[in-house]
């Protein structure tokens, strides 16, 4: 039987962050009125979401960078729609993180507090983060819309997954583990080059419904292709609401693609003070500090909760809006 000898206390947790940065920050968070945020890819990584710039920013062989342009889905439009298809899935099996809900407490608690996001992955929403208070810079991968310059068809909130059939993420025929048919093999991981991608003839993919001409295509903002006007227009009109912005935070982004990561200098231009959280203290963002500015180095999904808890208190829920597909 165990002894019942006393167990040495546990050593006390390390702080998330240094506490006189902590105290510092949460001292100007809680007289803050006007608060922005500026969301990347870091902001979703422990929810299992690969970043553009992890893994060197490739998916296959290919820049994702480069296969987010009208050009690359003027090539191929089968390879474009298998990435993007391949973020569908996996942003539908991930889960909004700590971080996530915590920004959504936030705006709850704070209306002046707006957030800007360079994620297409649907987990802010998913965290109920109030829509009033969330500008999607780059559209979202539950968006599609024609791709025929003269046909305006949009559609948003489509879960299906797989869209079109011939997109089904292919599983492990040989696998001899599957002992019946029924088993779930287990899916191919297709952002590894060495895995055969299945082949694609146009007409698998998804047609538009209007016009029945053009290919649907993601509704996400490209490279080279202008930010959605309503939201570049929402987001000039929140900025010139008021003279003073008191911050900004800067949370998992390489603040490196315009013009979202111009966003950091116009509030600083209105007098906000900037507070960065990133996993790598030699980003970019992190190099552009002043005086009076804060970096938090870690995960998001710990920090985030922990510096905004002066005003949203412990995050215990966390429901997720799953998506209905
Ligand atoms: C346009 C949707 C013009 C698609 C995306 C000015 C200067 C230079 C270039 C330009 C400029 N103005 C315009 C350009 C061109 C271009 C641009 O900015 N290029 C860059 C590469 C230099 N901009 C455009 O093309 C824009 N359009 O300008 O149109 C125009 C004008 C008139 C008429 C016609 C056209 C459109 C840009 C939008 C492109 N679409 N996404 C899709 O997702 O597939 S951009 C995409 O990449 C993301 O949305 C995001 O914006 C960017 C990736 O950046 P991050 O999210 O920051 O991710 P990254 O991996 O880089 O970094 C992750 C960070 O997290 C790292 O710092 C890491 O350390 C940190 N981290 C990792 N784990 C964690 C963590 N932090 C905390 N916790 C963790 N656990």
């Amino acid at each position: 039987m165990a002894s019942t000898a006393a167990r040495p206390p546990l050593p006390p947790r390390a702080p998330i962050v240094p506490p006189e940065d902590l105290e510092s920050f949460q001292q100007h968070l809680n007289k803050s009125t006007r608060i922005l945020a500026l969301l990347g890819a870091g902001l979703s990584a422990s929810s299992g979401l690969p970043t553009f710039r992890g893994a060197g920013g490739l998916w296959r062989t290919h820049e994702a960078t480069q296969l987010a342009t009208p050009e690359a889905f003027g090539r191929d439009p089968g390879l474009v729609w298998q990435f993007y298809s391949y973020r569908r899935h996996k942003a539908l099996q991930a889960k909004p993180n700590p971080a996530h809900y915590a920004l959504a407490e936030l705006a709850r608690k704070k209306d002046g507090f707006m957030t800007l996001s360079q994620n297409v992955d649907g987990l802010s929403p998913r965290a109920g983060h109030p829509a009033s208070q969330l500008k999607l810079l780059h559209g979202s991968l539950f968006d599609v819309k024609c791709s025929d310059f003269f046909c305006k068809y949009t559609e948003s909130a489509n879960y299906t997954d797989p869209i079109v059939p011939a997109l089904e993420i292919p599983t492990d025929e040989s696998d001899p583990t599957t002992i019946s048919a029924l088993e779930a093999r287990a899916e191919l991981d297709i952002s590894d080059e060495n895995v055969a991608l299945p082949e694609l003839r146009i007409s698998d993919l998804p047609r538009c419904p209007l016009c029945k001409k053009g290919l649907l295509r993601p509704g996400v903002v490209w490279f080279g292709e202008m930010l959605p006007t309503g939201v570049i227009n929402d987001i000039e009109k929140w900025m010139s609401d008021s003279a003073k912005i008191d911050l900004i935070m800067v949370i998992g982004t390489s603040a490196r693609v315009y013009p979202a990561a111009g966003y950091v200098d116009s509030a600083r231009a209105k007098g906000a003070r900037v507070a960065v959280v990133n996993m790598d203290r030699n980003d970019a963002p992190a190099r552009g500090l002043y005086n009076g500015d804060w970096f938090f180095e870690g995960d998001a999904a710990k920090i985030v909760p922990e510096i905004l808890k002066s005003v949203i208190g412990e995050i215990t829920e966390m429901p997720d809006a799953a998506v209905e597909a």
